[in-house]
């Protein structure tokens, strides 16, 4: 009697453990997603991308999109949006309904900026490096040009009406192609993106990126996001896309 009683002490603790770790696990989930910092002063972009408006792109706009997303998923306790925010845009329609536009915007504007802010350097500029050089010499015949990288990528920053974001991508078959999207859509997003790939290089073309240096001058922007590309980090992000 003295064991059977033990037996079922034991089996109720382990339920009491297991809707602890249930517990434990929506909390996780429904985890509040934060506003990374920067790798580099506000200031280290100087004179390409000024002072004042890396404060306020990245401690306000970046920062809203952050707070907004939060905001969405709170709305939906029940839904796990997990940790990684690229798998979270991934797929939207694993996102409840209700909230599935604000995701898009906000969830998209975290994981594009936080892109965006780890591609560039003070350090930047240069030329490609590695097996990312190689495939930009093949595919475009290198940066420079008619067909080069700088004038394709022009072309998609410059086209893009309005708000948006300009790539470099490695699509599913690993080759590279220039494209871009509106708003804060991304490549990454499955049966959104007019082209899903990998990103490489991503430029936001939002007029909030450049308005306060370089006004009406959206060209003289993306000349300036030359300047200051981490190509080393950009050839890892494309070694780990077509690996
Ligand atoms: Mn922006």
């Amino acid at each position: 009697m003295l064991r059977r009683h033990f037996i079922i002490k034991s089996s109720a603790l382990a339920l009491s453990l297991s809707t602890l770790k249930l517990f434990a696990s929506n909390s996780q989930t429904s985890m509040s997603y934060t506003l990374p910092p920067l790798a580099y002063p506000t200031n280290a972009l100087e004179p390409h991308i000024d002072v004042a408006t890396m404060e306020i792109h990245h401690g306000k706009h970046h920062n809203a999109y952050v707070t907004n997303l939060n905001a969405a998923l709170a709305k939906e306790p029940s839904f796990a949006a997990g940790t990684d925010v690229n798998a979270l845009i991934a797929d939207l329609s694993k996102v409840p309904e209700s909230i599935r536009t604000a995701v898009r915007n906000n969830a998209g504007g975290h994981a594009n900026h936080t892109f965006f802010w780890n591609l560039l350097s003070p350090n930047g500029g240069g030329e490609p490096v590695g097996a990312l050089a190689d495939a930009i010499n093949k595919t475009f015949g290198g940066l420079e040009g008619e067909k080069g990288l700088k004038a394709l990528f022009k072309t998609a920053a410059t086209g893009r009406f309005g708000s948006g974001w300009a790539w470099l991508i490695v699509k599913a078959d690993k080759s590279i192609a220039v494209t871009s999207t509106p708003n804060q859509d991304s490549p990454l997003m499955k049966g959104v993106a007019d082209v899903n790939g990998h990103p490489v290089l991503a430029l936001d073309v939002w007029e909030h990126a450049y308005y306060l240096k370089y006004q009406n001058r959206r060209p003289d922007y993306i000349d300036a996001f030359w300047k200051v590309i981490d190509w080393k980090k950009a050839n890892e992000l494309y070694v780990q896309a077509i690996s």
